[in-house]
């Protein structure tokens, strides 16, 4: 059999530090100087957490969840030369319709930044009478013109693959309720023009274990592979003292992602750290966004830390995958076509 690739461009300043040693478990580790955002980072926003980056122009940038100081959350924009100490705008993303007009949503949160083709998309939770799923585009990160939403309420966690998959846009999402959602399984559905979407198929549920046995949700972009769609998303357990949020990893296939060919038992990262434990809402590691580089095989994973802080960590693709393949446990439930 062939050495798994990623099959992505190139990306040479992927933010990195060697694997220490004692890493026993999955082969994840954090940035020794995380959190890499810390709290109030510009004026009239408190924290900043659950944020996509991208490689941009040979340096990186990325759309923030920021919660402002009235403790609603907007979108900012930030770049930065290293991908670890980023410069935000102090103004939120001035989002417009078609026709150039002013069209913010009333709050914006959790963003992914993925592109196709040519074209940023950002692709958020907002509200549409109760919460769900915003999207807006920019080739340029200075005009971002709105597109329709693309989900009824109630919806979270859209993440948009980075190709089109049989002529069609594939955006995965986590159909939910109003509130605190205490169920949800991951859902694809697909658009040939990103206003229509349709042909919702479900791609897995809430799993067996119990790390994610009340809830999952799509996490970073999927990175496409020779194994299929490499997707590190989020589980959620629910004890008796609140909800936890742990980071999983699946392999969907390339030209069917609604099926799920490798699911790993096993978390890759939980709560363990102070800022992973302590915080806004304590027990929360939620991941948005990888930067990686197929010739290192290094993966960067960004993801928020207790709805206060973004921090990063690190693993190499072959290791990742093996690990995943090797701890792989799918049910009849994710193999099917998901169509009922
Ligand atoms: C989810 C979302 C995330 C948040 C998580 C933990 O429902 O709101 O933004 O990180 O809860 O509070």
């Amino acid at each position: 059999m062939s050495k798994p690739v990623m099959i992505s461009p190139a990306v040479l300043n992927v933010p990195w530090q060697e694997k220490p040693d004692g890493i026993v478990n999955a082969p994840v580790w954090r940035y020794k100087e995380n959190p890499i955002i810390g709290r109030n980072p510009v004026k009239n926003v408190a924290r900043i957490f659950n944020s996509a980056v991208m490689p941009y122009e040979g340096k990186f940038i990325g759309v923030f969840r920021g919660e402002q100081t009235n403790g609603i959350p907007y979108i900012y924009l930030g770049r930065s030369e290293d991908g670890i100490h980023w410069d935000f705008d102090e103004n939120k993303i001035p989002f417009v319709d078609e026709e150039g007009n002013s069209f913010l949503p009333h709050y914006a949160y959790d963003p992914r930044l993925v592109k196709v083709e040519d074209t940023y998309y950002i692709i958020w939770c907002q509200d549409f009478y109760g919460a769900a799923i915003g999207m807006a585009k920019t080739t340029d990160f200075k005009t971002f013109t709105r597109v329709e939403n693309p989900f009824l309420p109630f919806n979270r966690n859209a993440v948009l693959f980075p190709r089109k998959i049989n002529g069609s846009f594939m955006m995965l999402s986590r159909p939910s309720d109003s509130g605190h959602t205490p169920f949800g399984d991951i859902f694809v559905s697909e658009s040939k023009d990103l206003v229509y979407w349709g042909k919702h198929r479900h791609v897995m549920g809430r799993g067996h274990e119990w790390w994610e046995s009340l809830k999952i949700g799509g996490g970073a972009a999927p990175i496409e592979t020779s194994e299929g769609w490499l997707m590190f998303y989020h589980g959620v357990s629910g004890t008796c003292n609140g909800f936890v949020y742990s980071i999983g990893g699946a392999i969907l296939d390339l030209d069917n992602p609604s099926i799920v060919k490798y699911r790993c038992e096993n978390f890759l990262l939980t709560p363990e750290e102070w800022y992973e434990e302590r915080g806004f809402v304590p027990n929360v590691v939620f991941p948005c966004a990888t930067i990686h580089d197929p010739e290192s095989g290094k993966i960067a994973i960004y993801y928020g830390a207790a709805d206060s802080y973004v921090g990063l960590a690190f693993t190499y693709f072959d290791e990742i995958v093996s690990y995943i393949k090797e701890n792989s446990r799918v049910n009849d439930n994710d193999t099917e076509i998901g169509k009922r």
